[in-house]
């Protein structure tokens, strides 16, 4: 979509950024023959982790990571892909997602024209003197049941990973009905990726307050202050990860 000269909706600041599909840039990564990726959360703009888009048609494979001890977790938006690991094939469509611990050899591929996923990945943060990774993931947000957040029914949550301190993040659906909120401003040292899956509203990030909607991305850094409340005539939702059960201290939490 061609804006006014100059002006774009993303904002990226010290410690946390709005990205809107606006400016998106694509670019290849040799680990992902034929896709198309967006990368719009990465260690460049102070994260710990990484978060991308991958458009695929029939003719892309996305390999593992390529740089090592690195996991990952993905999501699918649109379409259908096929995950392949140990011989296993698994039908991955909307809303369904899987984790990759680090290290696991695994290709994606999708047989419907086209599939659009989004990818998080960061270095695996093991407890100390365990050398054991966590189980790999396969699920759909389709089955699991939700429940209110901190007793608000109208802010239903989703826990997309196992609770089990092997892991090292969470990802969550959070949907809200229209005019549910954060019920106070949150201020922590866990960053967040943030995807707008539908609806939209206000998001107060620090000090700034943005209008959001669905596609947003928003990258939340160490102790950025945010609280986020649901405007318009449906729900708001969106999927975000959060890095969890580490000592604040592991290095695995910092740059
Ligand atoms: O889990 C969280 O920290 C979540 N409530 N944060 C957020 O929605 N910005
Ligand atoms: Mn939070």
């Amino acid at each position: 979509m061609r804006q006014k000269f100059g002006e774009t909706r993303s904002s990226i600041k010290d410690k946390h950024a709005l990205m809107s599909a606006d400016s998106f840039e694509q670019t290849t990564l040799p680990n992902w023959k034929e896709t198309a990726i967006v990368v719009v959360i990465s260690p460049h703009v102070g994260a710990a982790f990484s978060q991308y888009f991958a458009t695929l048609t029939p003719a892309s494979v996305g390999g593992a990571p390529y740089v090592e001890g690195i996991e990952r977790f993905f999501f699918v938006l649109d379409g259908a892909v096929s995950l392949s690991v140990a011989e296993q094939e698994h039908t991955l469509e909307a809303e369904g997602y899987a984790y990759l611990p680090a290290g696991t050899s695994h290709q994606i591929t999708t047989r419907s024209d086209s599939a659009r996923i989004v990818v998080l990945e960061r270095r695996y943060g093991g407890l100390p003197h365990q050398g054991e990774v966590p189980p790999m993931v396969v699920g759909s947000t389709l089955e699991i049941t939700s429940g209110p957040l901190k007793g608000d029914e109208s802010l239903q949550l989703k826990k997309l990973m196992p609770e089990d301190e092997r892991y090292d993040f969470e990802v969550n659906t959070m949907d809200f009905e229209p005019g549910a909120s954060l019920s106070y401003v949150e201020t922590h040292f866990m960053e967040h990726g943030l995807l707008m899956l539908n609806g939209g509203g206000v998001y107060r990030l620090d000090d700034s307050w943005y209008s959001v909607q669905e596609g947003d991305i928003i990258w939340m850094g160490p102790f950025c202050a945010q609280w986020f409340g649901a405007i318009g005539k449906s729900n708001a939702r969106y999927l975000i990860y959060k890095n969890w059960n580490r000592d604040p201290l592991d290095p695995t939490s910092m740059l």
